[in-house]
């Protein structure tokens, strides 16, 4: 058995001298490099105790070496569970108790978790104690064998009943989304990648670099997203993926021209809405069609609009080579739950049997959340959430795990979390708050602060003298919603 996720991803341009990844002011690593550091970290790895299906958690700046850990991970039979860098540590001491990982690579400028495991450091600037003994191992591995069904990755989602779940994503899972990707997109090793989105989620990570290595692409690897750096990269390159907060921002500044996206091919965005009019108003600037896709932590990409042929504003397109999708319990608008069943979709839960069970069938249809409808002509669009979501900026924030942080604070009877329409973010996070007592909102944010990455802060507390109820007694969302969205999208950070 050969090693079925390495095999597909670094094999085929292993001993290619073309580059890979590129960064201002910094040499390009060709492919065969960048392999040959792979494997050096693989030897750091074993030095390190790993054994094949061993967690490797990792919370550290947007780095090459970072992008080699993976590869690494992988390489040594191990599982990569990378985690995004505002968690806080009450947040990073939940995962590393729940995936009980071998290794800990994290920055050294960051609070060392308490755990068992192995504690190595990766700095911004590529520094710490996993890459600092790199040169003395040598650049190739004895690639640890793999099967398509093994797990390759371990990434936490949250869930609207509060605890974070890790989705097992295996060798296959994340192989097949990625080889059907780079043949829809037609992505070859033409393209040059505008890559400015965090390596800790399946956007930036799987779709972006997966999809770079099987094409032998090369990729702008950017610390984060910097208007000005992507206004000067953007006349060299041919393809961006980024969430619709980067194409509204790009829309905002004067630099996005149709000359400045002469050689461009492709631009995509994906993990939450793209309004129409975003998309429109991008295709009047610059001549070019957004291609909206759509995906989940747990399915990797499910639909996608077309290469050729429309790219339908307000839709996600259709579902993939291999990759089913059933509307069910439809109402009679058409409108149903999204279910998907492929080889992009995950093996379940982390430890979690019952999770998996109520949201993947025996039929191997995953239960999504999502709301949607499809066109007579095949085109999905995504209407609504069962779930109880906000994705601001692309990150998802399950309002549960805010109200219960919000809820344990003494004077607060109880609370209400929820997001309304936001320029810069698409929704922005609200928390309606009851008192039972005198209650500083101060005393508020500060608590949460300690407890929750700033992306899921809300960013104005309501303080109520009740929560609007339905006769059922169940909070009624929507019309806190309303009560506080025409406020003209100004909203204003915490005082914390
Ligand atoms: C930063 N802040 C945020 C967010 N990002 N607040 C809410 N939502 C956010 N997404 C905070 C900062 O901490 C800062 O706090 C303030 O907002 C303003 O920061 P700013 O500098 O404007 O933000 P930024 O650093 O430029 O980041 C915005 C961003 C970034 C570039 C849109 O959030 C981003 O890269 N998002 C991509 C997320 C992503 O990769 N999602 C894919 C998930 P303060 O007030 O303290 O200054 S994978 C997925 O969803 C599925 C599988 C799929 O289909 O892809
Ligand atoms: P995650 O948990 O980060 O995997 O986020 C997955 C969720 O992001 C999906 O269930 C959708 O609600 C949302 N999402 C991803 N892509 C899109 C899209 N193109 N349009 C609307 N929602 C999206």
């Amino acid at each position: 058995m050969s090693n079925h996720l390495y095999n597909t991803l670094i094999a085929p341009h292993a001993s290619s001298t073309a580059p890979f990844l590129t960064r201002d002011n910094a040499p390009d690593l060709s492919f065969a490099n960048f392999a040959g550091m792979a494997a050096r970290m693989a030897h750091v790895l074993v030095a390190n105790g790993l054994t094949p299906g061993d967690r490797v958690v990792v919370q550290a700046p947007k780095t090459i070496k970072m992008v080699a850990l993976y590869i690494a991970t992988i390489q040594a039979g191990g599982v990569f569970l990378p985690l995004n860098t505002a968690y806080t540590p009450d947040e990073v001491s939940y995962f590393i108790g729940d995936a009980t990982p071998r290794i800990i690579v994290c920055d050294p400028a960051a609070t060392t978790p308490a755990s068992d495991a192995t504690i190595l450091t990766l700095a911004a600037d590529g520094s710490g104690t996993l890459t600092q003994t790199l040169s003395d191992h040598p650049p190739a591995f004895d690639t640890v064998p793999r099967g398509p069904d093994d797990l390759a990755g371990l990434l936490y989602t949250s869930g609207t009943t509060g605890r974070s779940k890790g989705a097992m994503m295996t060798h296959e899972n994340l192989a097949s989304n990625a080889r059907s990707l780079v043949e829809h997109w037609r992505i070859t090793s033409d393209d040059v990648l505008i890559h400015a989105l965090p390596i800790f989620h399946t956007h930036g990570l799987f779709v972006a670099l997966n999809t770079s290595l099987i094409a032998g692409a090369k990729v702008r690897f950017m610390p984060a997203f910097d208007l000005d750096v992507i206004a000067s990269a953007l006349p060299q390159s041919t393809l961006m993926m980024g969430v619709p907060t980067f194409y509204t921002r790009l829309l905002a500044d004067k630099r996005l021209t149709r000359d400045a996206t002469r050689n461009m091919r492709l631009f995509i965005s994906g993990s939450a809405p793209l309004l129409a009019e975003t998309h429109l108003a991008f295709t009047e600037r610059t001549g070019h069609h957004i291609l909206e896709r759509y995906g989940m932590t747990e399915t990797n990409m499910i639909t996608s609009n077309p290469y050729d042929g429309e790219r339908r504003a307000g839709t996600v397109g259709q579902p993939l080579p291999g990759v089913e999708v059933q509307l069910t319990e439809r109402d009679s608008d058409g409108v149903g739950m999204i279910e998907v069943r492929g080889p992009n979709v995950f093996k379940g839960y982390w430890q979690m049997p019952e999770k998996t069970a109520a949201e993947l069938r025996d039929t191997g249809f995953f239960i999504t959340g999502d709301l949607g409808e499809i066109s007579p002509d095949g085109y999905l669009s995504i209407v609504g959430r069962a779930k109880d979501l906000i994705i601001t900026g692309g990150y998802n924030v399950y309002p549960k795990e805010v109200e219960d942080v919000l809820n344990d604070i003494p004077g607060v009877v109880e609370s209400a979390v929820f997001g309304i329409p936001d320029p810069d973010f698409g929704e922005a996070i609200i928390a309606a708050v009851v008192p039972g007592a005198e209650l500083e909102v101060d005393a508020l944010s500060q608590v949460v602060a300690e407890k929750l990455a700033r992306f899921k802060h809300p960013r104005r507390y309501e303080i109520m003298s009740e929560l609007p109820r339905n006769t059922m007694g169940k909070v009624q969302k929507n019309l806190l919603r309303e009560m506080f969205a025409g406020d003209g999208g100004q909203i204003a950070h915490p005082t914390a």
